[in-house]
């Protein structure tokens, strides 16, 4: 439980949604939805759709500049007392968008500087952009790992973008694995806890998440979520073209006890928008939009 923290690591902890059940009640977050960009390609994404990493497949957010996203974030902490926490976490990869996601984080570090920031990635930009998380005190990272095993993650990614060009197949899989371990060995390093989004796609990683969750473990991740993949044709989940089905809610719970033997492991996600508001299951962005928020000013 939290007792056992320290206490640098339970403050981190204790006020925010995602990494405290506890807190999930009484704190909120918001995303900023200023990512559209991908770097990769995952075998269960529609880009016309929210990045499914840590967003609920079939939705689509709206994206907002760096600037109307700030003014909203600002109209959103004034307006609810609980908010605790910004996060990036798509429509696309927020990493792969670094001059509109650190844009906000700086303004935001200036003009909201007890909002804890957190962001969501792929992992594939991550080790490049350690010093700068770390220097604007993002505390929170969660880095979507589907795998360690690049025959696993050829199955997975299609394709990857990485200097320039395209690298297909196992050849990716192996590059997007081991910038992923090496952010989150960077990340460890510099006491930014992070947690784990690990998606379940029954008969390409289900049998190998629990290794998964062990290793994340052992290199000092702090908490590991495993979210259903939520397989549907009309979302563009391609594996849906070749009978891939979503895990039942048992064979989820049955996953998430095998690793919970070792692991922190995240029960109450949501799988929220890109652009959410408010406690952890409420989605208040539309009483946020532009235009009101411009009649609040
Ligand atoms: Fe957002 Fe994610 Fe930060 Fe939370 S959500 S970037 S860690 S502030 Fe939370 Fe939503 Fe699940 Fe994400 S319930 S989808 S885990
Ligand atoms: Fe889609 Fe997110 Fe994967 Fe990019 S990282 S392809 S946006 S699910």
């Amino acid at each position: 439980g939290l007792d056992a923290l320290g206490e640098d690591v339970r403050r981190k902890v204790a006020e925010h949604p995602c990494y405290s059940e506890g807190a999930h009640h009484h704190f909120a977050r918001m995303h900023a939805a200023v990512a559209p960009a991908c770097n990769i390609q995952c075998n269960y994404c529609n880009r016309k759709f929210d990045c499914s990493n840590e967003s609920r497949p079939g939705v689509v957010s709206e994206v907002l500049t760096p600037d109307q996203a700030v003014l909203k974030t600002l109209a959103v902490a004034a307006a609810i007392p609980q908010m605790s926490v910004l996060g990036i976490a798509g429509p696309g990869d927020p990493l792969a968008n670094p001059e509109r996601t650190f844009a906000v984080f700086r303004e935001l570090a200036v003009k909201a500087p007890d909002l804890k920031l957190c962001v969501s990635t792929n992992g594939l930009a991550l080790p490049e952009h350690v010093e700068e998380l770390a220097r604007l005190k993002v505390d929170h990272v969660t880095i979507t790992i589907n795998c360690l095993d690049p025959d696993i993650g050829a199955k997975i990614y299609p394709w990857i973008f990485w200097n320039h060009r395209r690298v297909r197949g196992r050849e990716a899989a192996e590059i997007l694995i081991a910038q992923q371990q090496k952010g989150l060995e960077m990340l460890v390093e510099r006491g930014i806890l992070v947690k784990v989004n690990s998606v379940m796609i029954p008969g390409i990683n289900d049998q190998h998440l629990a290794e998964v969750s062990r290793h994340v473990r052992a290199k000092g991740a702090f908490l590991h979520n495993v979210m259903p993949l939520i397989a549907a044709p009309e979302h563009g989940t391609y594996f849906g073209l070749t009978g891939q089905r979503s895990p039942s809610p048992q064979e989820l719970q049955a996953l998430q006890d095998e690793c919970a033997g070792d692991m922190n492991m995240m029960r109450h996600c949501r799988q929220c928008r890109a652009d959410a508001v408010g406690l952890l299951g409420e989605d208040r962005s539309s009483e946020f939009s532009l235009a009101k928020i411009a009649g609040m000013e």
